[in-house]
Parts: C-alpha cells; structure tokens; sequence
C-alpha cells in the first residue's frame, strides 16, 4: 500500500490532500466509466526515478546521453503493446489520449482538411472535432450521430455523409457510446470515400485487447487509446498502426507535438500492458461487461430508462429527462450518498452540458475492486432510490454504500 505515512514527513500539507483523495477513492463507489484503480506495480513504476531522465527521441535514436536503460523500458512498453493488440507499430510516448488523437491529426492531415467524427453530444470525444479544440479550429468538421429512434450508429448515413463531403480522415470512437462499433463498416465507408481510418478506442482498449470486442487493427489506418481506462495502466496516450504509417506517427509525437517523453509513465505503460498480457486479464474484462450488463439491467428493471436501451461494453447512459431531475443534480445526490459518477448529455438533449439529462456510468472500476453482479443490482437498487426518493432516504443509501465499500480492497485483482 502507498506509503502516506513517509510522504507526511516530506510535505504534509500535500501528503494531507493526498490521503484524502486515498480515502475518498477507497470510501466511494466509483462509477466514472473512464476511471479505474491501477495495481502497486503501476503505482511504483510511475514514482520512480525515471521521472528524471530526458529522452527525446526513440529507443538508440536519442538526443541525449544515458538513455541505455529507459530505451530498455521503452523497447518493453512498445513491444508488449504490439503483442497486446497484434499491431506492427505502437508508440508509447503520447502524454494522453488528446496528444495521440492531435498525433494522427498531424500525421495524416493538412489544416482545413475535411475530417468525419461523432459529434460530442452525442458521444463522441473533445478531440474528435469540438469546435473549441484544436480539432475543430484548425479542420473542416463534419459530424455523424445516432438514430433518434433506436440511439445507435445508423452505418447507412454515416455512409452517405461520407460520401457527400468527401473526409479525408474518418474518426470512429467515443466516449459516451455504449454499443459495440463496427470498425469493418467504418472501413468499408472508408475505403469507398477514399478517406484514412482513425479509431479511438480510449474507452474500450479493454475489451479489445482481451478479444471481448471487434479489433480495429485489422481496419483502422490508425488505432489510438489512453492507458488508464478499462485498460488500467497509468493516466496515458497510446497510438496503434502499420509500419506503412509508423515513420509519420513517430515524426508527429516528437519532434511534431511533444518533446521528452515521461520515461516513468512509459515504465508503467511496460508494466500495464504486461499485466494486460497475464492470465487474469480476459478474467477481469469479462467481469467488467458483465458488471455492466448487471447494473443495466438492475436499473432498466426498477423503470429508468437507458439510453439505446442498454449496453454491450463497460457504460451506458441513464436518461433522466423523465425522472424530475437532471444529471447535474443526480451527480451531486450520488455524490452525497457515496457513489461518484459523471453528468453527461444524452442524444438530442434539451440541457446545456452543464447541466444535462443524463448520467454516465461504468464497471471498470468497481470491477477491479472486486465488485460482483449482485453487487451491481444493490447500487441499482441505491441509485433508483436517490432518483425518485432521495430527501427521504439520503441518510440510510449514505449507510447502505458505506456498508459495501468498507472491507473493499482498491486493487482487488
Ligand atoms: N474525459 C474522458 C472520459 O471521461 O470519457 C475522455 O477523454
């Protein structure tokens, strides 16, 4: 267990917030579907001295001296991540999902080219196409959806979109989808417009990796994810390709967009995926969809409805626009009672994502605590009833989730 004790003698002030945060982690449910609980093996790998070791450049190709032995570290980290996700290419140096995602941009664009992506409201990603981030102010975004009707992708307008305004980049991905994304069909639209292929699969790099949902590799020109979702590594970028494309994706990490690598994140990103490769990780992904699964179900049973009517990956969406409450509000009542979640838009909402009608929930880390499906139907239970009768119940739910959280380890896998 992390040494708080030994950090107190360095800097209280600061060893003070941190056992906090230690105590709050461990004290709550946490339903934030992109947050997770890394082993002490990741945890030490990060707190390490390699922080201090300037690297640019790649493994034998450095600026600077002394790298004989964070090019081992990084030789491992790139190689487990090929092995990982059968990729011919990984770089392991983006600081996030953003700077890998900014990477393929750079790599495969030229400002004011036409990129496809899922619009944000919808479930896709900040760096997809938001017109307030680099993605939106430098490219000409044109965005695709889900069907009003059923809330899933509808293959077939994504298609005639494609079409229509000619991408010259198709992002697919998201972060607030809960369905299984066909990456063959994105393909397929693709290779029809003429357009390069980028999946994002930040979110379910989980499940890919342990066969649990349709790889990209085989159809995306470009693969990215972040390390730290239900992947469980450090906070993170990662960026998947052919060796057709490895030359461009490396020259756009650095010297393109960043400078020295984190050689103690990329240590933990070694550790992560090898973890990732071990025996108990299909184990854990497997738990982690079925969790899902249960929670769904435990909530659609008490009449809340779910966005697309349920999931097949790690989240799904809570429509509360029928319900009195909004998301923000669901989020600071959960908050009070114990359970930490996320207020997120649902398609077609009428809130402001400030205050939206949805909330966002996800497995991977109540999994890795070691949280099971009946688990899953008593939080069903907790949140039905913060929903409809909360000013009468927030003492005994606050009781209820205290009683399931105390004897749980944080890394229970
Ligand atoms: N902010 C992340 C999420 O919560 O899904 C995506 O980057």
């Amino acid at each position: 267990m992390y040494d708080h004790g030994r950090m107190a003698a360095y800097d209280p002030e600061v060893a003070a917030a941190m056992k906090d945060e230690y105590d709050r982690q461990k004290g709550k449910i946490v339903l934030i579907a992109s947050e997770n609980y890394v082993s002490e093996a990741v945890l030490d790998a990060m707190g390490s001295h390699l922080t201090n070791k300037y690297a640019e450049g790649y493994p034998g190709r450095r600026y600077y001296g002394g790298c004989e032995h964070v090019d081992e570290v990084e030789s491992l980290a790139i190689e487990r991540a090929k092995r990982l996700f059968n990729a011919e290419h990984a770089n392991v140096q983006p600081h996030s999902g953003a700077n890998a995602n900014m990477a393929v941009f750079f790599a495969a664009l030229n400002p004011g080219d036409t990129v496809l992506s899922m619009n944000l409201a919808h479930g896709g990603h900040l760096s997809h196409g938001m017109a307030k981030n680099f993605s939106g102010r430098y490219f000409n975004i044109v965005d695709y959806g889900v069907s009003e009707g059923s809330e899933l992708l509808d293959y077939g307008a994504i298609r005639a979109k494609a079409l229509e305004c000619r991408p010259r980049l198709i992002v697919c991905g998201a972060s607030a989808y809960p369905r299984a994304i066909d990456f063959k069909a994105f393909r397929d639209i693709a290779d029809e417009c003429g357009a390069l292929l980028m999946a994002d699969i930040a979110h379910i790099a989980g499940p890919v990796a342990a066969g649990l949902h349709q790889s990209p590799i085989p159809y995306a020109h470009y693969t990215t994810s972040t390390t730290h979702k239900t992947l469980r590594g450090p906070r993170g970028g990662l960026i998947l390709c052919s060796q057709e494309h490895a030359k461009a994706i490396d020259s756009a990490v650095f010297p393109g967009l960043q400078g020295g690598p984190l050689m103690h994140l990329i240590a933990a990103k070694a550790v992560a995926f090898g973890e990732a490769l071990s025996g108990g990780f299909a184990d854990y992904q497997k738990k982690v969809l079925g969790n899902a699964k249960a929670l769904a179900a435990g909530l659609s049973k008490r009449g809340l409805r779910l966005v697309s009517g349920g999931t097949d990956n790690h989240l799904m969406l809570v429509d509360l626009s029928g319900e009195g409450v909004t998301g923000k509000e669901m989020q600071q009542r959960l908050d009070a009672v114990g359970i930490t979640t996320n207020k997120n838009g649902i398609p077609f909402d009428a809130l402001k994502p400030t205050v939206t009608s949805g909330i966002r929930l996800g497995t991977p880390a109540v999994t890795t605590r070691g949280m099971g499906e009946a688990d899953m139907d008593a939080i069903a239970d907790v949140m039905a009833s913060a929903t409809r009768e909360y000013d009468a119940k927030a003492g005994e739910l606050r009781d209820r989730v205290k009683g399931m959280t105390e004897s749980l380890p944080l890394f229970a896998w």
